[in-house]
């Protein structure tokens, strides 16, 4: 049987994912039969794991911030929250989040027994005020997003921690798209810009690891141990994960996607994505599109739904938003010429 060959990037303007820096690829190759989940068996896999939170320790702000590799942003919300409702106190747990937030919430509302309430944004950002109206004393976590997977947008972080922190509630923050861009910009996003307790953060979106790379990270050692489950026939005693078995590929191939790209290439990249941006948004207003500025590297705008499908139907792989604008993620693979010749297709129209 001939081998399938997987999809090239050169038409992919949807995707949060993208090709692998070679360092990752190969790293993720070399450590594919390892599993983190054993870390008594696998030692060197267990000890890149600990390279890996020292790294994105220094990505978000807190070098002494815990966590793990999880298999992506959905276990490590799941996870979040997860911590959030062991550690409260009530019966009725609920979580408070902005419409904006992923649907990761939902699953993990569903699978936890948490009520989410979701607050309606204010230009495509979290608003404070309609979150405290959602507030109460079963609040077990509030969710903020840094890089939101509509629009790229930055909720205020540093407000809703401290609203988080007077109804003492855990303050989560979903930076698994836009953990990799934020050290580059002015956002008051990470641990050392507010007190936020735990963190989604996925190298393997523009972090530019190998799927699947999520990271969970959390400010102290105590609220990972809320998630830890007794092991009697591992060597190891506990478990925090989610999962049992976990790809060593991922972990390993985020800590050579980091240690060759933290910081100087993660900031070429920044500029680079954010600078077609915002070429795209103004090629798309020069032709009387109603775009939403971008504030990170993704770029939507009013074109119909019908136009959509018909780039669709030229190879194009873009996606739409919940209110049917078109959405382009400016990831590393996107470059300026694969954009001149889309927006070129655009004029074809
Ligand atoms: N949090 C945010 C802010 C996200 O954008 C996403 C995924 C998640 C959490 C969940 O992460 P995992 O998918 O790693 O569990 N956002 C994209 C989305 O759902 C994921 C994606 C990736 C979609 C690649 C398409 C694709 O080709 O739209």
């Amino acid at each position: 049987m001939q081998l399938a060959e997987p999809q090239e990037f050169e038409r992919v303007l949807s995707s949060m994912c993208t090709e692998p820096h070679p360092a990752a690829r190969e790293a993720a190759e070399r450590f594919l039969a390892t599993n983190p989940g054993d870390p008594d068996t696998y030692e060197s896999v267990a000890a890149l794991e600990d390279r890996a939170m020292d790294l994105l320790g220094e990505v978000t702000g807190h070098p002494e911030a815990d966590g793990y590799v999880a298999s992506g942003g959905t276990e490590a919300n799941v996870q979040a929250v997860r911590i959030a409702r062991n550690r409260a106190d009530t019966d009725d747990p609920n979580l408070v989040a902005p419409v904006s937030a992923h649907f990761s919430f939902t699953k993990a509302a569903e699978v936890l027994g948490v009520e989410l309430r979701t607050a309606p944004t204010t230009d495509h950002r979290a608003d404070p005020g309609a979150m405290a109206e959602l507030v109460d004393e079963d609040t077990v976590c509030l969710v903020a997003v840094a890089g939101s997977t509509e629009y790229g947008y930055v909720d205020p972080v540093p407000d809703l921690a401290a609203l988080a922190n007077e109804v003492d509630a855990l303050c989560h923050v979903d930076a698994a798209w836009g953990g990799f861009v934020l050290p580059f910009t002015d956002h008051e996003w990470h641990f050392g810009h507010a007190d936020v307790d735990t963190m989604t953060i996925d190298p393997h979106k523009i972090g530019q690891a190998a799927i699947p790379a999520g990271g969970l990270m959390v400010r102290s050692q105590d609220l990972l141990d809320e998630l830890a489950i007794r092991t009697p026939y591992l060597e190891s005693t506990s478990q925090v994960t989610l999962t049992g078995t976990r790809s060593g590929a991922g972990v390993a191939s985020a800590v050579a996607a980091m240690e060759a790209l933290w910081p100087e290439g993660y900031r070429e990249q920044y500029r680079t994505s954010m600078d077609n941006a915002e070429w795209l948004a103004d090629q798309l207003a020069a032709r009387g599109h109603d775009v939403v500025e971008p504030d990170l590297p993704l770029v939507a705008a009013d074109l119909s739904v019908p136009m959509t499908e018909q780039l669709r139907s030229r190879g194009w792989r873009v996606s739409k938003t919940g209110a049917d604008e078109m959405r382009v993620v400016c990831m590393p693979h996107v470059t300026r010429s694969m954009l001149r010749s889309f927006v070129a297709d655009l004029d074809w129209y």
